[in-house]
């Protein structure tokens, strides 16, 4: 049978999880493996958090605690709000356990010992005024390529580039701002070129990959391998196993994907079953597949398949499904912006399924896609509440209600019977063949249509009226979609694990289904039914702009670097007192200039006349007004509100607007005043 090793990329343990790294990795995870699951097929689901490198120490010494009280905190926030969400691992480790250091030397000497590993002397930067080496994100300064002046030690995060720090121009220290000095060091190199040949050819035959994971990574083994310094010049880490090498731990991204084999490892110990992860990942027949986000390619497709080479004793991966990017209301998610949807608080406002459902639905499978809570909203009504939800909900209590509460007994099929039959086998055969190719917005498309499909079916056969006089079709009618009920039931879990499970409960189904029970024309016939539970309720509209105003606020509260943390604006609206008010500084501007954000489809530039002077705003109102018509417009603006940047434009106040079902409506003054007039 076949045997599927599924894992997610390690979160590092600096921060709580948003909706851009569950559509990049772990929803499409979890999705894969319960469907394996369902299939009977030997699978597990392996993960942990990333605990090591400057993503923690940086963010640990900015909120003032050890690295370890950092990681202990994010990594139960992160784990928790996995389990909200219904995804499941067999093991979510950590990289800090004793278990994942002992894998990480063992694999280091080993491929030491091999030749592929080389101490070279070379000059790392110096901070004279911190006392210390600045690998990594320590050092700032302008990318080489793309002339980004922020771009970061280890990647620039303009043009995606992998760096070195000594590339940086204009370097800085980025704890103190002090100019860095170059000293003396030596540091452990990973040989990649001697794979280079290997590894091309290996990706060459990787004709099944998604085109832009092979792609990329093709080309960039084309530009020739370069040997990369594999270890650091720091406290916190896995240390280097060579008593030369005192102060050195290894580079974060060589230890954290070794924790897809230490995580393995110790799922087996805790299942009593030491070498269990044996068959895992040393039987060649093992198919491997690493869920990731875009930014990842370079370390999974090159650098670790180079690493599990070098080593020899490892199963290779056999599939890197790589999701590109998820942004959020038309704009890119950025935690130091406060522009991110966070799972604690999602969970905290929908049932997991609807989000699982909102974001499976947009999965950034080929190309980034945009997450719109307003769109989330039309579609948990139409396709949640509307289809899938009225489906069940109609045939469950037309049973209740006129059947005795007992699920039918089976009739002959006639015609049309039998032709939905026959949809639900090919859509079930479909799905897999979809979920198989990693294609899952198409999965849960066809579990959709599917259920379309139901209710043609349910209004064509009008049990409603047949019931008063032809209990023989009504009970072939309820039969019938009693049947598609059960098969949504199965065909929706991968996306929607507890509806699905609601619907079991419903239907007094006790025992795990499996993806072939999604076929099967036998349900429990003359079972009663189990409590009817309305599966789906529709969002309110002001609901989702509550959020969104919240959202906008907070993005605001926030300093443009993000230095501060992560604060939340309080948003219950309480009295306040007129000193209070006084504070506002809110004057009349006309605006003189508007033009669409390019690259976004709600916000206008505008730059108004505020008499003094004339300042910029940006403001989302591009969907109902178009920019020209808007020159010459009096508008209310808070003039003293602190500048935010919003897509890179400094926004110098905001424009007062109502705002009605969500939709905006500029206000001006009754008769026209001079530019600047204040509002009291
Ligand atoms: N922690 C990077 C990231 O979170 C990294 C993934 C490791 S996977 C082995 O984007
Ligand atoms: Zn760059």
């Amino acid at each position: 049978m076949k045997r599927t090793l599924v894992t997610s990329a390690l979160p590092y343990a600096n921060g709580p999880i948003h909706i851009g790294h569950l559509a990049g990795a772990y929803l499409p995870a979890d999705i894969y493996t319960r469907y394996k699951r369902l299939k009977g097929e030997d699978v597990i689901h392996i993960c942990g958090t990333d605990e090591h490198g400057v993503a923690i120490t940086i963010a640990a010494e900015k909120e003032g605690v050890t690295p370890r009280e950092l990681a202990d905190r994010y990594y139960e926030i992160i784990k928790k709000g996995f389990e909200g969400l219904g995804i499941i691992f067999d093991n979510f480790s950590r990289t800090s356990k004793p278990v994942h250091h002992r894998v990480s030397r063992e694999f280091f000497l080993r491929i030491y010992e091999k030749g592929y590993i080389e101490r070279k002397d070379t000059e790392q930067f110096y901070c004279p005024k911190c006392k210390r080496f600045l690998p990594d994100r320590y050092v700032i300064g302008t990318c080489p390529y793309c002339g980004n002046p922020s771009a970061r030690g280890d990647q620039c995060e303009a043009c995606g580039r992998w760096l070195e720090p000594v590339q940086l121009i204009n370097p800085r220290c980025a704890i103190c701002g002090s100019i860095p000095e170059l000293r003396k060091t030596f540091h452990y190199y990973f040989k990649l070129g001697m794979l280079e040949e290997r590894l091309r050819s290996w990706l060459e035959e990787k004709k099944d990959w998604k085109a832009n994971v092979r792609n990329t990574a093709l080309s960039w083994v084309k530009e020739g391998l370069q040997d990369r310094a594999i270890t650091r010049d720091l406290e916190w880490g896995v240390k280097v196993p060579l008593e030369e090498a005192e102060g050195k731990v290894l580079y974060v991204w060589f230890d954290a994907p070794i924790g897809y084999i230490s995580s393995t490892i110790e799922w087996a110990e805790m299942k009593g079953d030491p070498d269990l992860w044996k068959k895992y990942w040393l039987d060649p027949e093992t198919y491997l597949v690493h869920f990731i986000g875009k930014d990842n390619i370079v370390f999974h497709a090159i650098v670790w398949p180079a690493m599990l080479m070098a080593h020899g004793d490892f199963v290779l991966p056999s599939q890197i499904p790589a999701n590109e990017f998820l942004n959020l209301m038309g704009d890119k998610i950025s935690t130091s912006r406060g522009w991110a949807l966070w799972v604690h608080e999602l969970l905290e406002e929908f049932p997991p399924d609807y989000i699982r459902f909102g974001i499976a639905s947009i999965l950034p499978e080929t190309k980034d896609a945009d997450f719109d809570l307003r769109e989330f909203r039309v579609r948990v009504n139409s396709e949640l509440a509307d289809n899938i939800g009225n489906f069940v909900n109609r045939t469950l209590s037309f049973i209740k209600n006129y059947m005795r509460d007992r699920i039918p007994h089976r009739r002959e099929f006639g015609p049309q019977e039998k032709e939905l039959l026959s949809k639900i086998e090919k859509t079930a055969d479909e799905i897999a063949g979809y979920l198989e190719s990693f294609q899952m917005r198409k999965a849960l498309r066809a579990v959709l249509d599917l259920s379309t499909l139901g209710n043609q079916y349910f209004d064509g056969k009008k049990p409603w009226a047949t019931r008063k006089n032809d209990e023989e079709e009504t009970a072939r009618t309820l039969y019938t979609c009693t049947l598609l009920v059960k098969s949504l039931s199965v065909l929706m879990e991968p996306f929607l694990p507890f509806s699905a499970e609601k619907i079991r409960n419903m239907l007094g189904i006790e025992e795990k289904l499996s993806w072939e029970d999604a076929k099967s024309t036998e349900i429990p016939s003359g079972a009663p039914l189990g409590e009817l539970k309305i599966l789906y309720r529709k969002l309110e509209e002001s609901r989702i702009e509550d959020m969104i105003q919240g959202l906008i606020r907070k993005a605001r509260g926030k300093a443009p670097e993000g230095e501060k943390g992560t604060e939340e604006v309080m948003e219950e609206t309480k009295k306040v007192s007129i000193d209070e008010f006084r504070k506002l500084d809110i004057r009349i501007g006309k605006i003189v200039e508007a033009e669409k954000v390019e690259g976004t489809k709600k916000l206008l530039k505008l730059r108004v006349d505020m008499g003094e002077k004339t300042i910029t705003l940006v403001a989302g109102i591009a969907e109902y007004y178009r920019p020209e018509e808007i020159i010459g417009f009096e508008i209310p603006v808070i003039y003293n509100l602190e500048p935010a940047k919003i897509r890179g434009i400094e926004s110098q106040g905001m424009l007062l607007a109502a705002v009605e079902d969500g939709k905006v409506v500029l206000l001006s003054p009754r008769e026209e005043v001079k530019p600047g007039t204040r509002v009291s």
